[in-house]
């Protein structure tokens, strides 16, 4: 077998290579090889990750010298899924302790390219620091992703998600840049700027496009309402990250017909970037790939963190292999998934995430015994006619039971929507089966997102968050 191209850690990428014009991937060995030759790699390279982190962190030295273990033990995949995992409540005391970066980070602040962080506007955020060094790493990586996905040196890439603490858009921004693209950086959340969206859209025709499914969704909206079909805008590919959506069914669709572009889901955590390390690509665009050489997914049981068998659901958990500044090793995503290993399309011999991430454990809906994820009430209303786009999911207590309360809008008038509610209330009833207490507004009322939707409103006082 060739050798894998230009494995080494830590990593560092010849920055003047591109691949083979003709050829579908960047890194042919690395992704096509015997997954088990590649296994076998990656085992040898988390060593040494937890090495360099042993070594440079006091966070992980404490953390492994508690659990008992260090790096020299992990000589077999059973080993290292006795490392604990990494919480995110672990990182913010970290940061809380050791401002304002935490002891998990291994390099000196002059070495710091980028500052990023959580948005979330409760609670105190988490900075992410990046090296230097490991954001030239993570271009490279996700330029790689975005050759898999079709993209080419000279399309233009048009990224509509904010440019601020949020890495999606940088990450995507730097990739294109690596890729020898060229960038429309045009960003998303200030007034007027979707409507602006549109217009340069149209009149730059790009190959691609990168925001998260929502804002493509109320791009085509805005679009509509400008008289311009999102058709025109000759878009290729489409890739989103940052949600669930591109592999929900229905939202998919709705997306692909409205742009006639194909849909690409990829994406896991801002702390795991190159987060593009689940995606689709262009041969295989359903589901996810799993990029086992760039960042090591495991599928695991929510409680043990032992991964789950091939077909079965579980939560996932991430290790990088290439970042030196904050390296994570077991983070837990508390995202919920299913993972396969199958033959793919497109020849890469990675795992896939069929469903894509489903959502997160803590949104799930516990009512009466049975869970609800709210991406599922998204599903099946974007199959139901005169649906008006937006909804949201309240879910309350009344004595000791749970009710979920569904408020969709519609686009008949009111007094004629009789038929649209009973119908609805009682098909979603029958997907979801749970009972659920039925309501339409009128179109446009419901707040449409700019960045990630927000559609769930527990009332529940027993309820995290
Ligand atoms: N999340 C992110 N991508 C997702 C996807 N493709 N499908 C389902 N859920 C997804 C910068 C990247 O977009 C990653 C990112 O959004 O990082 P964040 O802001 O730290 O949010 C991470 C969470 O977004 C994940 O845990 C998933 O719940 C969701």
């Amino acid at each position: 077998m060739a050798a894998m191209e230009e494995w080494a850690f830590p990593a560092r990428y010849d920055q003047d290579y591109l691949p083979d014009p003709d050829s579908p991937y960047w890194f042919p060995v690395r992704e096509t090889m015997d997954p088990a030759e590649r296994d076998a790699a990656v085992l040898v390279r988390l060593r040494e990750v937890m090495e360099y982190a042993y070594a440079n962190s006091g966070f992980y030295r404490t953390k492994w010298d508690a659990a008992g273990l260090e790096p020299a033990d992990i000589t077999s995949f059973e080993a290292f899924e006795q490392v604990p995992v990494v919480t995110k409540a672990e990182m913010r005391e970290s940061q809380a302790n050791h401002p304002p970066f935490g002891d998990y980070t291994c390099v000196d602040r002059s070495e710091i390219h980028h500052i990023h962080g959580t948005s979330g506007t409760t609670g105190a955020p988490t900075a992410f620091a990046l090296g230097r060094r490991d954001w030239e790493v993570i271009a490279d990586n996700q330029a790689r992703i975005l050759w898999g996905m079709g993209v080419r040196p000279g399309d233009t890439v048009f990224v509509a998600a904010l440019f601020s603490l949020y890495l999606g858009s940088w990450g995507a921004m730097t990739a294109a840049e690596r890729l020898r693209c060229n960038v429309l950086p045009f960003g998303a959340g200030a007034q007027g700027m979707t409507a602006r969206a549109v217009n340069w859209l149209a009149r730059i025709r790009p190959a691609a496009f990168y925001a998260t499914p929502s804002y493509a969704l109320r791009l085509a909206e805005v679009a509509e309402k400008e008289k311009i079909d999102p058709r025109e805008f000759g878009l290729k590919v489409m890739f989103f990250s940052g949600e669930p959506g591109a592999s929900v069914p229905s939202v998919r669709r709705a997306i692909e017909d409205s742009f006639g572009a194909t849909v690409i889901d990829c994406g896991t955590m801002a702390e795991m970037t190159p987060f593009m390390s689940a995606s689709a690509t262009a041969g295989t665009p359903d589901g996810m790939l799993l990029w086992q050489d760039i960042v090591w997914h495991e599928v695991c049981d929510p409680e043990t963190f032992r991964t789950v068998p091939y077909g079965s659901e579980g939560t996932p958990v991430y290790t990088h292999l290439e970042r030196t500044s904050q390296p994570m090793i077991r983070l837990a995503s508390n995202d919920l998934t299913r993972w396969v290993m199958e033959d793919n399309p497109c020849g890469r011999t990675y795992p896939k995430l069929p469903d894509g991430v489903y959502g997160r454990i803590d949104d799930m809906i516990h009512i009466r015994g049975e869970n609800v994820y709210p991406t599922e009430v998204d599903n099946y209303l974007r199959t139901v006619e005169n649906y008006g786009g937006e909804h949201q999911i309240i879910v309350r207590r009344t004595g000791s039971m749970d009710e979920m309360i569904v408020r969709a809008e519609c686009t008949l008038p009111d007094g004629q929507r009789s038929e649209f509610e009973s119908s609805t209330g009682s098909g979603l009833q029958s997907f979801l089966g749970v009972r659920v207490t039925f309501e339409s507004v009128d179109a446009q009322t419901l707040e449409r997102a700019e960045h990630k939707s927000r559609r769930v409103v527990d009332e529940r006082e027993h309820t995290r968050r």
